[in-house]
């Protein structure tokens, strides 16, 4: 089967659709304690497991008490949120991250603070993976390719960091960069990004409970290929919003430009909220495919404005036009 890549146009094979449901089991079984009142007698802890896999450390968390940010969705098999990726750095296709990403290096790894800030600061992983409780939510990401995935994401809200550097007035956007090392990084060699990937966002949006900088996922720290170790998760834009493997955090007063944005102007707007009533100029957004769900004869979703947290982030953008500022 040969699927073409939205984002370039590229034709590639299909990703196998391997999936397991052993995860979503779990997801089950805590839902069952949960009503058995079991999850609070464990401490709120969502993952009681505590198991490597992969090679990968688990990691503690709490249940999110955020608003919005425990989707009750079946999960998104474990198996295919690992390896059916985007993250251009390691290749194009969708298995390629999980093949060539496994090799970074994110030990040491520094994320430097800077701008319109009074404390500009570089944190060290170390201390940024104890600057405040980590939370487990469960977000829907959307991609604007029209597929969709569940995953129990594990962070905290980026509000947490942004306040320890004192965000000064006149801030009003947030640059994202992110880590381009053509040594680690096979796919730089292609010109389909102007590299680093960057990324951006209103403060506001930034200092919104939902946005989170996220470290680990399903009890886990994070795959390489998800975005080790530390990406952002912003659950009512498109996908391509959550940059990974982030370096640079800049606070600006003037918009950010964002690498998908200089590469199509006119298809990847620097807002990207998630919205049925926009199609994208080469496709329609009015619907999803659940990864995990039966591959492509499985019954698409109806995409959501805002991707279903409208609720919780709709006031954000009052007043504006939303067809405009796509
Ligand atoms: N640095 C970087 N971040 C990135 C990307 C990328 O190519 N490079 N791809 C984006 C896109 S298009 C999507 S849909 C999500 C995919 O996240 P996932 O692979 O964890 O599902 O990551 C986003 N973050
Ligand atoms: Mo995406």
């Amino acid at each position: 089967m040969l699927i073409k890549d939205k984002h370039t146009g590229f034709i590639h094979p299909s990703s196998s659709e391997i999936t397991s449901q052993s995860l979503y089991l779990q997801r089950r079984q805590w839902l069952r304690l949960a009503a058995a009142g079991g999850v609070a007698a464990a401490g709120g802890a969502v993952w009681a497991q505590g198991k490597a896999v992969e090679g990968l450390a688990p990691m503690a968390s709490v249940k999110s008490a955020v608003a919005g940010a425990m989707t009750m969705e079946p999960l998104t098999p474990y198996t295919d949120a690992r390896s059916y990726n985007n993250y251009y750095e390691f290749g194009l296709e969708k298995e390629d991250p999980a093949r060539n990403a496994p090799s970074l290096k994110t030990r040491p790894w520094t994320v430097k603070v800077e701008g319109l800030v009074n404390k500009p600061k570089t944190f060290g992983i170390e201390e940024l993976l104890k600057l405040s409780p980590m939370e487990e939510r469960i977000y829907r990401l959307r991609c604007v390719e029209g597929w969709s995935m569940v995953i129990p994401w594990i962070g905290y809200s980026l509000s947490k960091l942004l306040a320890q550097v004192e965000p000064q007035g006149s801030a009003r956007y947030v640059e994202f960069v992110t880590l381009a090392d053509d040594k680690q990084m096979p796919g730089l060699k292609s010109r389909v990004l102007d590299w680093p990937y960057t990324e951006g966002l209103r403060l506001d949006e930034a200092m919104h409970p939902l946005t989170l900088l996220a470290f680990g996922m399903y009890g886990n720290e994070l795959p390489k290929q998800n975005g080790a170790p530390l990406r952002l998760v912003v659950p009512w834009k498109y996908g391509f919003k959550s940059a990974k493997s982030i370096v640079t955090i800049r606070l600006t007063e003037k918009e950010p430009g964002t690498a998908w944005n200089k590469a199509a102007r006119n298809e990847y707007g620097f807002y990207s909220n998630v919205n049925p009533g926009v199609p994208h100029p080469r496709w329609s957004q009015e619907t999803e495919r659940r990864i995990g769900e039966g591959g492509l004869f499985a019954k698409r979703h109806k995409t959501l404005l805002f991707n279903g947290y409208e609720a919780q982030v709709g006031q954000l953008y009052a007043g504006m036009d939303l067809k405009k500022n796509f």
